[in-house]
């Protein structure tokens, strides 16, 4: 086996963004350009020589081949073991068990979670350390500077492997362990919830859809639904993973997952209850028979019953939420006397408070729930819990949201996504509300009057770690909130998210359509942001 030291030149533009480095195709098939972001891992992680790695992704265009060369850069690096999925399939929440399962240094997740794949589209790339969870911002500003002065990187020149059957084979010194990527996942969700109870649900002829948008929980949901749990076979629609989504956006929301939206809003013909799952796997969206769930209800809903569940008998230590999620999450921690944190967006900054076992539960409004089982938010993990809580309770998704408002309120939450803005637009708006943040303070906007607006800063409870520039917030005496902030996993300009709750405790005013008990808030969102003039849009491109 020969072991060569390329010589490469640095690329500028390697920073990771929300949930790690995230092109298009083409630009990840530049030459060297994956091998230099590799590298550059690689001589981050500095515990992973003599060590085990888990490798895996979503099926996406291009995971084939970067597996390959990941692999021979693993032999060259002194990487002792690869753990890697089947075909180079893993979820990401499968790969943060496997990590923690093997006690491996690291893993390295391909994806570009719910954004669309296919040689013109988006192509990811992710380290995850040794908790199984996202490295930490340090960790990858200091990949991002080893990245901007790169010079060479190792390789192994031999013959790819064939990933298509389970084996344990050599590289060199490197063992590579083929692996079946759904087995291990699969008993960890046994062990969280009662089989037996959803078993008799559905064998009581309760149906359900999930749709896993042709992304990669097809064969895990399969696997789970329908042999271990009973489910009908055409419970799962869209199963098999496909390099370009079936031409969709794996973005399991009211706008793309419309196929099954269709079919729950079916009148009395509807399933009993429907999900989808994203590009990855970690998100998930919650629907019953004409019935939506908000993620960020969800995951109030997940924190108020946890306790019914098997995993969580023992109740919950805390509960956590990313900034621009709603505060209904906070609502169900006063309640039960445990901390509710606030973190900016981003699976990475969960990571430190599960750790420590301050939280037991944690989720984001986009679509992401999950518990100290792994360090990801994990898409099939909020199904099960789901059925799980619909068989323990024997009630439909929707009666048990409304029994949960009926107790705590409603908080009328919606996402206004402005996409592919022209990026210098973007930042000026940021910067222009960022200089009116203190002005705005006291001041009465329609009918609501403005208790602050800053621009949010964490700093980590645990490592005192600071994270500034999460986003403007705008809040309200009332409790309301105006949220502004760009995203960090495009990869085409800028995407304005913006982010409009309002709390409601009456019971009466619950039946609400949430465009219009929002409309007020809405309007005050432009005016203050100036979106439509500045970007010059009359309307977003996705509500969520
Ligand atoms: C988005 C979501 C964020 C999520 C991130 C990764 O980030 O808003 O909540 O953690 O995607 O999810 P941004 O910066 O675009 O708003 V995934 O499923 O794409 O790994
Ligand atoms: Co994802």
């Amino acid at each position: 086996m020969k072991y060569q030291t390329i010589s490469t030149q640095a690329f500028s533009d390697q920073q990771p963004g929300t949930s790690g480095l995230r092109k298009k195709v083409p630009v990840f098939q530049q030459p060297h350009y994956l091998e230099n972001f590799v590298q550059s891992v690689f001589q981050v992680a500095d515990n992973i020589k003599g060590h085990t790695l888990v490798l895996g992704g979503d099926g996406r265009y291009y995971n084939k081949q970067a597996i390959q060369i990941i692999l021979k850069m693993a032999a060259a690096n002194g990487i002792a073991r690869v753990i890697v999925g089947q075909d180079g399939l893993l979820s990401t929440p499968a790969a943060s068990a496997l990590i923690r399962k093997h006690r491996a240094a690291g893993g390295l997740i391909l994806s570009a979670s719910h954004n669309p794949g296919g040689p013109k589209a988006d192509f990811g790339i992710k380290y995850n350390i040794s908790n199984g969870g996202p490295a930490p911002t340090s960790f990858t500003d200091a990949v991002y500077d080893v990245s901007k002065r790169i010079t060479e990187y190792y390789i192994v020149a031999t013959d790819d492997i064939d990933l298509g059957t389970r084996a344990s084979l050599k590289m060199g010194d490197m063992t590579v362990e083929i692996i079946d990527p759904v087995a291990d996942y699969a008993d960890l969700m046994e062990q969280l919830f009662d089989f037996k109870r959803i078993r008799q649900l559905f064998s009581n002829g309760f149906k359900m859809r999930f749709d896993a948008m042709h992304a990669i929980t097809g064969p895990y949901a399969s696997e789970i639904l329908h042999n271990r749990l009973g489910a009908d076979v055409d419970t799962v629609m869209n199963g098999i993973p496909l390099e370009d989504f079936g031409g969709g956006h794996p973005d399991p929301n009211l706008v793309h997952a419309h196929e099954l939206v269709e079919i729950m809003n079916s009148g009395s013909q509807a399933p009993d209850f429907g999900a989808a799952s994203d590009g990855d796997g970690d998100r998930n969206m919650i629907i019953g028979r004409n019935f939506f769930v908000t993620p960020s209800d969800s995951l109030a809903v997940m924190a108020a019953n946890a306790h019914l569940l098997p995993g969580y008998k023992k109740g919950i230590s805390g509960v956590a939420r990313s900034m621009p999620t709603s505060s209904a999450v906070d609502r169900v921690a006063d309640q039960m006397g445990i901390n509710s944190y606030e973190t900016p967006t981003g699976w990475k900054f969960f990571g430190n408070l599960l750790d420590a076992g301050k939280i037991s539960i944690c989720g984001e409004e986009s679509f992401g729930s999950g518990s100290d089982h792994v360090r990801e938010k994990d898409g099939l993990w909020a199904v099960l819990f789901w059925l799980d809580l619909i068989a323990c309770k024997q009630q439909s998704a929707e009666q048990i949201v409304r029994d949960h408002w009926s107790e705590f309120g409603r908080n009328y939450y919606s996402r206004h996504d402005y996409e592919a803005i022209d990026t210098n637009i973007a930042n000026e708006l940021v910067q222009a509300l960022r200089d009116q943040a203190s002005a705005l303070t006291g001041q009465t906007l329609g009918s609501y009057e403005v208790d602050y607006c800053d621009d949010f800063s964490y700093t980590d409870p645990v490592d005192n770690s600071i994270s500034d520039h999460q986003g403007i917030r705008l809040i309200f005496k009332d409790g309301s909130r105006i949220i502004y902030r760009l995203s960090g996993t495009g990869t085409e300009g800028a995407t304005l998210r913006v982010y409009i709750e309002r709390f409601e405790a009456d019971s009466d005013k619950h039946d609400m359509e949430t465009q219009q008990a929002l409309a007020e808030l809405i309007t005050i969102a432009d005016q203050v942001a100036d979106i439509k003039s500045r970007c010059g849009r009359q309307a977003p491109d996705v509500i969520t």
